[in-house]
């Protein structure tokens, strides 16, 4: 059985589904701060992951082995309010290894391309490499990589994490990230034919769409140990892009969407902090990761699937 927290956020609502799709809807607990409001489709519990008590408690209730910890405050939402983002980036995530050590779980918990900072590498960043980030969640994310990478080496904990690029979904959208625009782009560009970017022209950012992020999750979890020689966490990947070349993609299937700039310098600088693009050998190397979707299928299927949720 799968406990996952943040099971209504971003990745967390299609994590919840697939998981439930592969292992059955009963061994996988939904939990999050929100309630379900009529979205459950299987057990769930309000879960603040502040709360360490509730958390084992609810681990002990349902007898799980695993637990997937998905809540966090993302990049810009971490930049407005860096000391919360601090004490529930940090202390959830605490509380998440401490349920696992304690009831000997595995455990996941997701990275990103945001550990990397303007020292590092920036194209083709490697797997090991200089990680001094200039953002809380940066911090928060590379703090969080070493504290899991420590909870296997000193309690044995079979913890395991990738670097997510930006993730593009067209179910649950982003709160509070940098790479929110590419999610953005789509909606507007179906509800209005145009969309205002907040991020400059000419800005690389890693990206992935859902799928290919959930399969990645799911491999790596069933990946065999004995394979891993990195634990938290793998660079993945499937596409890096400036916001010219979605637009231009979008207009191969509506050529009239207009683009146009009006730059955030916060969410700016945090975007020029971060890699153009990243190397995802480790990964594919250790446990057979392969993205599917590129931007031309993603592009495809988003605005396919967002014309029959949109209108
Ligand atoms: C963010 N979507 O923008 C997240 C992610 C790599 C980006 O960490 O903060």
């Amino acid at each position: 059985r799968i406990l996952i927290t943040g099971a209504l956020g971003q990745i967390g609502s299609e994590l919840t589904v697939k998981l439930r799709d592969i292992y059955g809807t009963d061994n996988v607990i939904a939990t999050d701060i929100r309630p379900a409001e009529g979205q459950e489709t299987g057990p769930f519990e309000r879960l603040d992951v502040s709360d360490n008590y509730k958390m084992y408690e609810i681990a002990k209730k349902y007898e799980v082995d695993t637990i997937m910890h998905m809540a966090a405050l993302l990049s810009a939402t971490a930049e407005a309010r860096p000391v919360f983002a601090w004490n529930l980036n940090m202390g959830g995530l605490m509380n998440a290894l401490e349920t696992a050590r304690e009831l000997n779980l595995q455990f996941f918990t997701p990275s990103s391309i945001g550990a990397f900072g303007p020292t590092t590498p920036k194209d083709n960043t490697p797997q090991d490499t200089i990680q001094r980030p200039t953002t809380m969640y940066g911090v928060n994310k590379v703090a969080g990589e070493l504290l899991a990478d420590y909870y296997y080496h000193k309690f044995g904990v079979d913890t395991r994490g990738v670097r997510f690029p930006g993730l593009i979904s067209y179910v649950t959208p982003p709160g509070g990230g940098t790479t929110d625009y590419a999610v953005e782009i789509y909606y507007e560009a179906i509800k209005n034919g145009k969309y205002t970017s907040y991020i400059d022209k000419g800005t690389y950012m890693d990206m992935m769409y859902m799928p290919d992020a959930l399969n990645a999750i799911v491999d790596l979890m069933e990946a065999d140990p004995a394979k891993l020689k990195h634990r938290n966490a793998f660079n993945v990947t499937a596409m890096s892009f400036e916001p010219e070349e979605i637009a231009a993609e979008i207009k191969k299937h509506i050529p009239t969407f207009e683009m146009s700039y009006a730059v955030d310098p916060i969410r700016q600088g945090i975007a020029n902090s971060w890699p153009n693009s990243i190397d995802a050998t480790s990964a594919q190397e250790e446990w057979g990761f392969k993205a599917k979707y590129d931007l031309k299928d993603m592009t495809v299927d988003m605005l396919e699937k967002l014309k029959l949720k949109l209108v």
